[in-house]
């Protein structure tokens, strides 16, 4: 790779935290920028949780539990077992070093710093180089609207183990919450954008509903690439497939193309999906077609390089 481009990077949490990773071992920290998805974040026991940032930082700081792709690897749970004994919910798994990491950003957000800043202050205590930006420093809560009832997103991902019939997604806040500072800018200062493969409803879908950002990315001068998260019909992992069909969306990658067809320049698609290419062409949108697996750390580098080449080509 001859030139260093300044990247930026739209993410959600395992997925993306998979490319972020192959990003890192070939663009030097400085040039790359990533804006996670918040709509995720959640309160248990008065801390705030980020999760995919958590995911984002924890994968760049070489902490993640690499089996499950969120949490710090080797963590014990003895809080949470304690705080059962005690007659508390705990279906959300906090690991007891993952929870020092929640206190200390609610102890932060408590003495008035944004969660931007707390980001920021925590990738500099983990050594990343690497900016995260959180997509806003304001409320913004995804919740599932089931056949039921409303649910915030983690309760239908986790406590109900997504198996909710899907009538509608809101994303609570949308209309007041800001981009956080240097969300703009790092879209416009780019010259390579890259959407992750994460759900692109409920993780992209949401950085896309900040006000501005869609605007942004259709004005910005960065060759913007995106990897579908759907490859022959499913998900490698989470609920995105499912939510598509309940909301009558074409569950494939030609369905993902169309979310983003009005600012994307390129889609990769996997080579199993090859024939979409020719639909998703169609949207205005070049096609370009590999193996998007992501299975080992080689293929991560692999793909990433990939994404890198096609965009400066
Ligand atoms: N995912 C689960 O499937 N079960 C959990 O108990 C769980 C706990 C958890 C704790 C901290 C954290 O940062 C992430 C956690 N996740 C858990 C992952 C998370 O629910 C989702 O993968 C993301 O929100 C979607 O990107």
């Amino acid at each position: 790779m001859g030139k260093l481009y300044m990247i930026t990077a739209l993410a959600g949490g395992v997925g993306a935290a998979k490319l972020i990773d192959g990003l890192s071992s070939i663009v030097p920290p400085e040039k790359l920028t990533i804006i996670v998805n918040t709509g995720d974040d959640c309160e248990f026991y008065g801390l705030h949780i980020s999760p995919d940032v958590d995911i984002i930082t924890y994968t760049l700081a070489g902490l993640v539990d690499e089996e499950k792709g969120w949490g710090i690897k080797n963590d014990t749970f003895n809080c949470l077992d304690m705080l059962r004994l005690y007659g508390y919910d705990t279906w959300f798994k906090l690991g007891d070093k993952d929870l020092a990491t929640h206190i200390h950003r609610t102890m932060m957000l408590k003495s008035g710093y944004k969660l931007s800043e707390v980001t920021r202050d925590i990738c500099a205590k983990l050594r990343i180089k690497q900016k995260i930006i959180p997509m806003t420093d304001d409320y913004f809560a995804t919740k599932i609207k089931t056949d039921r009832d409303t649910l915030h997103f983690q309760e239908y991902l986790v406590k109900r183990g997504s198996v909710d019939v899907v009538r509608d997604i809101i994303y609570d806040g949308a209309e007041v919450a800001k981009p956080a500072p240097g969300v703009i800018e790092s879209i416009m200062d780019a010259e390579i954008i890259i959407i992750c493969p994460s759900n692109p409803l409920v993780s992209i879908g949401t950085i896309l509903a900040i006000k501005g950002v869609r605007q942004a990315l259709k004005g910005a001068k960065a060759k913007k690439v995106a990897v579908s998260p759907i490859i022959g019909g499913t998900v490698v992992k989470g609920p995105a497939d499912k939510m598509m069909k309940y909301l009558g969306m074409e569950v494939s990658a030609l369905g993902v193309a169309k979310l983003y067809s009005d600012f994307l320049d390129i889609f990769v698609i996997d080579e199993v999906d090859a024939p979409l290419a020719h639909e998703v062409e169609k949207l205005g949108i070049k096609a370009v077609i590999t193996n998007t697996l992501m299975r080992t750390r080689e293929d991560r580098i692999r793909l990433a390089k990939f994404v890198l080449d096609i965009a400066s080509t």
